[in-house]
């Protein structure tokens, strides 16, 4: 270790040493020794050591240190390289700040803990930790803000706030999603993600945490359930039953409760709150849906579930209805571990798809998925996949439905995810008869808004156009006709295709 330190200690110390190579940078830790820090006297006269074993510091400047309750450095750290999973961050951050050096986070053992640090750059703000050891000489805990806790125990905490908040499991996981960045070209390199622009606008940051934020070197995933119906056996029959009822619009489970990005957003953004008041100031940011994150990376790696072959991630114990949403933070937090994975022998999923969107086991083309079709394709819908889609207006729920283990999936607790009314089992004449004011009506609060009037209108007629494949209504027919002057010429469009529709079933 070759360093420089030019600090100002406050509380009777003065510093300004030279830490030369090989040197133990005992003076900069002198002070605990002189402190009435309230740690015991059986605390070990430390030394830079438990630092130095994680960060491999070349060089390393604190031009000034400033002692409060326990220690704060307000320092640069000058170019350096520590544990391989965030040496990709460290790149990541000097890179895209411009830095001539790397400016890293600090990041430890999980036996470790840290205390406040902040480093500062060229006038930008790079938080990160500096981490102190635990176990290896404060006999387990730290004392930050006069509050003890360990890694362990604020993971611990952070499970129960997170059941408080209706949450029904956190996981913690690095930044290091390297592996998945092949997948990730891939996919978009054959054009899976069709017009979702959002998904290739961003490249290779999707899959790089600490690029997207910087100073990350944590993320604390959630997971939360959203299924409302009560979870007895057989509700997936229930679900099924509804895609034979060809006269009436089957929306998507998740999207019959109250837009769950608010939702998430909501308890994540309390969740950090409550670690603020424990802990003290720290950098983070919440995410559910929102940003260019490659969820189900980082929920499989902190333990959330397995990628089951429909590419959604599930879990033994709640099958795979729920959402996932993440903090990310600049705290080093202990990890949780990856599940193992369940599916077997089993392709139920990949069977079932009424569109073969799913090409392969874990290779979904989204432009064949239904999901995208309704929700976020603004165009014509290919005229080969219409009468596949059924009566599904609004996203698909096949590939889950068929699972074997959302046997298990758990019922929301929460009011926010019920089902609101006129969700279920309407004919499709009222859904297209909404005009547009009754459409933003009937979807306030609720993720469908967001597809527009237009969008609603060009899934209901697709489902009145398969029903009438399969019968003759003249209801459907009607209320058909009285679209066929729509301004919109996507709406015309869907409506022409659905009343030839019949001629289909008579076989002109
Ligand atoms: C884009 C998107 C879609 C697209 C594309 C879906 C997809 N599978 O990519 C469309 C519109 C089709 C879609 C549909 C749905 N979605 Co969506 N969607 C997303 C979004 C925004 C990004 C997903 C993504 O990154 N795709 C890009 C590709 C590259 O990712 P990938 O398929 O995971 O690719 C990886 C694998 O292929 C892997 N891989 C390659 N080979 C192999 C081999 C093995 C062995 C393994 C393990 C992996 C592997 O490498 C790739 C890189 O990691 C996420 C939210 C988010 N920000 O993450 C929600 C999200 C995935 N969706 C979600 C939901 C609920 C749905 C729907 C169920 C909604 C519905 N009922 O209609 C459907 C399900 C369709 C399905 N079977 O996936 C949830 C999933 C929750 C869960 N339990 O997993 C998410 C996480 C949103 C959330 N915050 O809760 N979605
Ligand atoms: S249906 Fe079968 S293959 Fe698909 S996710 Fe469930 S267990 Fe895995
Ligand atoms: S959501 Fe529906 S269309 Fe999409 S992959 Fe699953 S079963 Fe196929």
């Amino acid at each position: 270790m070759h360093g420089y330190v030019a600090g100002h200690i406050r509380g009777n110390l003065n510093s300004n040493y030279q830490i030369c190579h090989r040197r133990e940078s005992k003076y900069i830790f002198r002070p605990f020794s002189q402190l009435k820090t309230g740690l015991r006297k059986d605390v070990a006269k430390t030394s830079v050591i438990p630092f130095g074993s994680v960060a491999k510091t070349i060089k390393i400047e604190v031009p000034y240190l400033e002692l409060r309750q326990v220690v704060q450095f307000n320092h640069v750290i000058g170019w350096a390289s520590y544990r391989s999973e965030n040496a990709q961050s460290t790149q990541q951050v000097a890179y895209e700040r411009g830095f001539a050096r790397p400016k890293i986070p600090l990041y430890l053992d999980i036996s470790l803990l840290y205390v406040g640090l902040t480093c500062q750059t060229r006038g930008e703000q790079f938080r990160s930790r500096l981490v102190f050891p635990a176990k290896t000489f404060y006999n387990g805990c730290v004392k930050i803000n006069s509050t003890q806790f360990s890694g362990d125990q604020l993971v611990s905490q952070l499970q129960i706030w997170a059941m408080e908040l209706g949450f029904s499991q956190i996981g913690v996981t690095g930044v290091d999603l390297s592996t998945s960045e092949p997948g990730l070209i891939d996919w978009l390199d054959k054009g899976f993600h069709g017009d979702m622009a959002y998904m290739s606008r961003h490249g290779l940051k999707r899959a790089r945490p600490a690029e997207l934020v910087p100073g990350t070197v944590s993320v604390i995933t959630v997971r939360m359930d959203y299924l409302s119906t009560p979870a007895r056996s057989g509700w997936q029959n229930v679900e099924f039953d509804r895609l034979s009822k060809v006269n009436e619009g089957v929306i998507s489970v998740y999207a019959r409760g109250r837009d769950y990005h608010k939702v998430m957003r909501i308890r994540l953004q309390r969740l950090a709150d409550m670690i603020t008041q424990r802990i003290g100031p720290f950098g983070y940011r919440v995410f559910t849906d929102s940003a260019p994150v490659l969820e189900a990376e980082l929920a499989v790696r902190s333990g959330q579930g397995w990628r089951g072959k429909h590419t959604l991630v599930l879990d033994r114990d709640s099958g795979s209805m729920f959402f996932l949403g993440e903090i990310f933070v600049d705290i080093a937090l202990p990890t949780s571990e990856p599940v193992s994975e369940h599916c077997g022998i089993c392709t139920a999923c990949i069977g079932i798809c009424p569109t073969q969107a799913i090409l392969a086991p874990y290779k979904l083309d989204a432009r064949r998925c239904i999901s995208y079709l309704t929700i976020e394709h603004e165009g014509a819908i290919p005229v080969e996949l219409r009468p596949l889609m059924g009566n599904r207006i609004y996203g698909c729920d096949d590939c889950q439905l068929i699972c074997p283990w959302n046997k298990f999936a758990r019922r929301s607790e929460l009011p926010d995810f019920a089902e609101r009314a006129g969700m279920t089992g309407v004919h499709l004449t009222t859904l297209f008869g909404w005009t547009e004011a009754e459409f933003l009506f009937n979807t306030q609060g609720s993720a469908i808004r967001r597809i527009g009037h237009v969008r609603w209108l060009r899934n209901v007629a697709i489902a009145i156009g398969n029903a009438l494949r399969t019968q003759d209504d003249q209801l459907l027919v009607d209320a058909l006709l009285q679209r066929m002057d729509h301004p919109n010429a996507l709406v015309r469009e869907h409506v022409t295709w659905a009343l030839e529709s019949r001629a289909e079933r008579r076989g002109f």
